[in-house]
């Protein structure tokens, strides 16, 4: 196996005997094939000018998948595979003169387990390094493009345009391009991904209105609890549904905490609050919780035996011998996961008190007066974006000592698990507003977008960056890489990036990218501070 998708990828280089995040070497040689074989598909799709719904679901979601943290199960990432050459082989097309990747075909499992530890299907299989940096980083952000737009569809949101993106840039990694080629099209996927994100955020705020401030409890009540993690409000919306009146309560889960401050889901009496912090402190809290835990996207850890059994998983998420939520059109079936729930013992108490957030574009914008005023009397100086993703490394802890060590006029806007390193501090406020503007998960990385645009408006100003915001994002899996590429898309310049580049960007990329958008690796919160202009 070769993988160097994530920010914890072994020594910064690539993992190759098996994943830090657990994924063993079958699983990833399996998701690189997988990947190669939907290349080949967007291919014959390109090529047949064939195009139908069911294909771009189906790319959507697998590519969803092989995500960092999402599947970990063999036999759903084998699955995929048939379905991805069942779906091929229903197109009408000329085999002639078409790559390996669009024409394959297995005899059984052993063959698709073998093909899969070949090279030709593996990551290094482009040898040219600046290429195959370029190649993965528009293939990550992709992804990220695919996760978003999937929990859009699931909200019966869509775009024609974006799958035809996906499908067309997909299709075009299959063939030799230059470097040059390769890094517009990594641009493009820049703008892909801010449109997505758009859609995203209309998905959400359209079927559960404009989150609002809100103090979310963060301590447990004394009746059974189910838990819920990942991303998908749609989830998170029929659990609700089918579980009041049951006699059990239901708490978020690091990513799924900002569903605490949409306005549709407060109307839930059994609906508590958060529990825990960010994903990868899931063993030892899972533990705690007593009750059953259902992961609807990333982070999954492996497992513990200790609670395996109270674990369910749904959408693009597997786990060999973890239970699956039934699903039938669209309506999944949480009774199972109810009568559990109903057996075990309330959650143990982590922690007591309140997290306030809500402060999604929405909410910042009704806020906008009292801020502009704030800048203009000298009270608010910066603002600093500290968004994106936690991590298990301890070098991580530069996030918590930044926001501590931020001077008393800036405020951190924040989105994603990042917001985990610093969000139970106790940062104050000025004139009412908090030092901490958490606008969501990462999939509401389109709110800070927003923000910024706004601002940059009502002060009058010609360029994204001359706005007194400073970026100091954090990165793990590639959902950040397509906002990275988002942000990069609307021209902001100097972002702070860390704890380290990602070992994807081959030195010369890696250059371009300094010298063209002025990115750099964090190094000590003194230094960045200096920097980024805040002390
Ligand atoms: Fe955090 Fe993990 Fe949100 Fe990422 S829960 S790092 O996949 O999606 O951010
Ligand atoms: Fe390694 Fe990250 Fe890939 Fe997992 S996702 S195998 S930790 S690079």
């Amino acid at each position: 196996m070769f993988c160097f998708q994530c920010q914890e990828t072994a020594k910064n280089e690539g993992c190759t005997i098996r994943g830090v995040c657990g994924k063993d070497d079958k699983v990833a040689n399996l998701q690189d094939l997988l990947i190669y074989l939907i290349k080949g598909l967007c291919l014959i799709c390109e090529k047949s000018g064939y195009s139908d719904e069911k294909i771009d679901k189906f790319i959507v979601e697998s590519l969803f998948a092989t995500i960092t943290n999402v599947n970990f199960d063999d036999s759903d990432i084998i699955e995929r595979i048939k379905k991805c050459i069942e779906l091929r082989e229903n197109i009408k097309y000329n085999s002639e003169n078409l790559p390996d990747c669009a024409t394959w075909k297995p005899e059984n499992d052993e063959d698709i387990i073998k093909k899969a530890y070949t090279h030709e299907v593996s990551v290094l299989a482009e040898r040219d390094e600046d290429k195959r940096s370029l190649k993965e980083l528009i293939t990550y952000g992709i992804k990220g493009i695919s996760a978003y737009l999937y929990h859009a569809m699931n909200l019966g949101y869509n775009d024609e345009e974006i799958h035809k993106f996906i499908k067309s840039t997909l299709a075009k990694l299959t063939e030799d391009l230059s470097v040059d080629e390769l890094f517009n099209l990594a641009m493009e996927t820049g703008k892909y991904a801010v449109k997505t994100l758009e859609l995203l955020d209309k998905a959400n705020t359209g079927t559960y209105g404009h989150p609002e401030i809100t103090e979310v409890n963060i301590g447990v009540r004394n009746r059974p609890g189910i838990l819920i993690s990942g991303h998908d409000l749609k989830d998170l919306e029929q659990l609700l549904e089918q579980s009041k009146d049951k006699g059990v309560d239901i708490y978020t889960h690091c990513e799924m905490l900002p569903a605490n401050y949409y306005p549709y889901f407060k109307k839930y009496e059994h609906f508590v609050g958060n529990y825990g912090g960010a994903w990868w402190r899931q063993r030892e809290e899972f533990k705690k919780f007593n009750g059953p835990i259902i992961m609807t996207t990333n982070c999954l850890v492996p497992p513990d035996e200790s609670y395996k059994d109270r674990l369910y998983v749904t959408g693009p998420v597997g786990y060999p011998g973890v239970k699956r939520i039934p699903e039938k059109d669209g309506v999944k079936d949480f009774s199972e996961v109810i009568e559990h729930a109903k057996k075990c013992n309330p959650p143990e108490p982590l922690e007591e008190g309140k997290i306030i957030g809500g402060f999604a574009h929405n909410q910042v914008i009704a806020l906008a007066d009292k801020i502009i005023k704030a800048i203009n009397e000298g009270k608010i100086r910066k603002f600093v974006v500290m968004a994106g993703c936690d991590g298990r490394f301890k070098v991580r802890e530069y996030y918590t000592e930044f926001a501590k060590k931020l001077p008393k006029d800036t405020v951190i806007l924040t989105c994603g698990c990042a917001k985990y390193r610093f969000i139970k501090l106790d940062l104050g406020d000025i004139d009412g507003i908090p030092r901490v503007l958490d606008a969501g998960q990462c999939n509401d990385s389109y709110s800070l977008v927003k923000i910024a645009l706004t601002l940059k408006d009502v002060l009058g100003l010609k360029d994204i960056n001359e706005l007194p915001i400073a970026y100091n994002i954090s990165w793990y899996e590639q959902k950040a890489v397509a906002v990275l590429l988002a942000l990069l898309y609307l021209g902001v310049k100097n972002i702070i990036l860390g704890p380290t580049l990602p070992a994807f960007l081959s030195p010369n990329v890696a250059k371009v990218l300094v010298e063209k958008f002025g990115i750099s690796q964090i190094s000590t919160v003194e230094e960045d501070m200096k920097k980024l202009g805040i002390i």
